[in-house]
């Protein structure tokens, strides 16, 4: 990338030599940070979603504190759904409640088209924004809710464990499923353009509940969704990011579907997803709660990620999901110092 001052995450995606492992958080703005708790007292997080200045504070807040080599923009994957009509609440430690769930093709039909500028200006605004403050130090990722992940949301009515509305509209109901999808997957190739365009450096998928699907399930439901927005988004010049939790069992799918880096949870060991995944760019498997642990435990894992990835070129060293709210600071720190003490070149 042009001018960046530290571009080893740009150039791990690309799976170039880097001068030491880039590091990054998933979830890295957040509660377990007094940064964020002080402006979060003051405001709800949908909020600083929509203040610009605030979530333009709280990403690069969390950069700087951190230490680490990209910044993701501070926003939520319900905000486009919201600028379409749905009408949402975050609930405090549960996440997202939607008022009516989508179940029936009325309820897609009354979706609205989509336009990042009218929809959800402040996440274009604020990625702007980071970019002036970051001044070209680390990059900025941007990042949307993948179609299924966000129907999940949109058919359960909020958080689920075992998804069983989703499963069965998508199993019994393709008239409703497919426009569903449809309609959501040209959001996201809209909303994730809208925000390369503002300036994002890289753009991560989160389909965080995709590893709640078989592989036969995923190829047939989702693969198709996702794979478009993967195409659609191939041949910009910035780096395609994938993630999901749970998803050892449909890496492959994952990989057809698309991605220039995949991010993996804890469930699977990094060269065995790596293997898996082929000739791409992997971030990930660091369980977060091992970061609760004491530094002899949370040392000898990260050491062991290291280890089983020897070197290569496109590692992108990060947790296999969010940071835990009752993170503290001063480990994670500890992590970002030790894989790039340890993986200089
Ligand atoms: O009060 C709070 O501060 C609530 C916690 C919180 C935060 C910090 C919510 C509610 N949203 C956010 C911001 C947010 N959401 C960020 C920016 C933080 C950063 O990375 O620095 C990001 C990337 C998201 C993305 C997001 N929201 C995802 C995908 C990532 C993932 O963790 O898998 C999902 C699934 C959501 C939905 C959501 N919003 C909030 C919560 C607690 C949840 C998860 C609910 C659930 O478990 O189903």
């Amino acid at each position: 990338m042009p001018g960046l001052e530290n571009d080893n995450f740009l150039r791990a995606c690309r799976r170039k030599e880097a001068d030491y492992t880039p590091v990054w958080f998933m979830r890295q703005a957040g509660r377990y940070l007094e940064s964020y708790r002080k402006i979060r007292a003051q405001h709800d997080v949908l909020s600083i979603c929509k203040t610009p200045e605030l979530s333009a504070k709280v990403t690069v807040d969390a950069a700087n504190e951190l230490g680490v080599d990209a910044a993701i923009i501070f926003a939520d994957i319900m905000l486009p759904l919201e600028a379409m009509g749905v009408r949402l609440r975050i609930v405090e430690d549960t996440g997202p409640k939607i008022e009516s769930p989508v179940r029936n093709e009325d309820d897609v039909a009354k979706l609205r088209d989509f336009r990042p500028e009218e929809g959800v200006p402040f996440v274009i605004d604020a990625i702007r924004r980071v970019k002036e403050l970051l001044e070209d130090r680390i990059p900025l990722i941007g990042f949307s809710g993948a179609p299924f992940t966000l129907a999940s949301y949109l058919v359960e009515g909020g958080p689920s464990r075992d998804f069983t509305e989703t499963k069965k509209l998508m199993y019994a109901r393709p008239e409703v499923w497919k426009p569903l999808m449809t309609r959501l997957s040209r959001m996201v190739v809209d909303y994730l353009s809208a925000q390369v365009k503002a300036g994002a450096d890289a753009v991560q998928l989160f389909d965080s509940w995709s590893g709640s699907l078989s592989p036969v399930d995923y190829e047939e439901f989702v693969l198709p969704y996702s794979g478009w927005i993967f195409d659609e988004l191939q041949g910009r010049g910035i780096p395609r990011l994938h993630f999901g939790v749970g998803t050892a069992g449909i890496l492959r799918m994952m990989r057809k579907a698309g991605g220039d880096v995949f991010g993996v949870d804890w469930r699977i060991p990094i060269d065995e997803a790596w293997d898996v995944l082929g000739d791409v760019g992997i971030q990930g498997n660091l369980d977060p709660a091992a970061v609760l642990a004491g530094p002899d435990l949370f040392d000898a894992r990260a050491r062991d990620i290291l280890v089983r990835v020897g070197g290569r070129p496109g590692h992108i060293f990060n947790l296999g999901h969010g940071v835990l709210p009752e993170t503290r600071p001063e480990q994670l720190k500890r992590v970002v110092d030790l894989v790039h003490r340890e993986t200089k070149r």
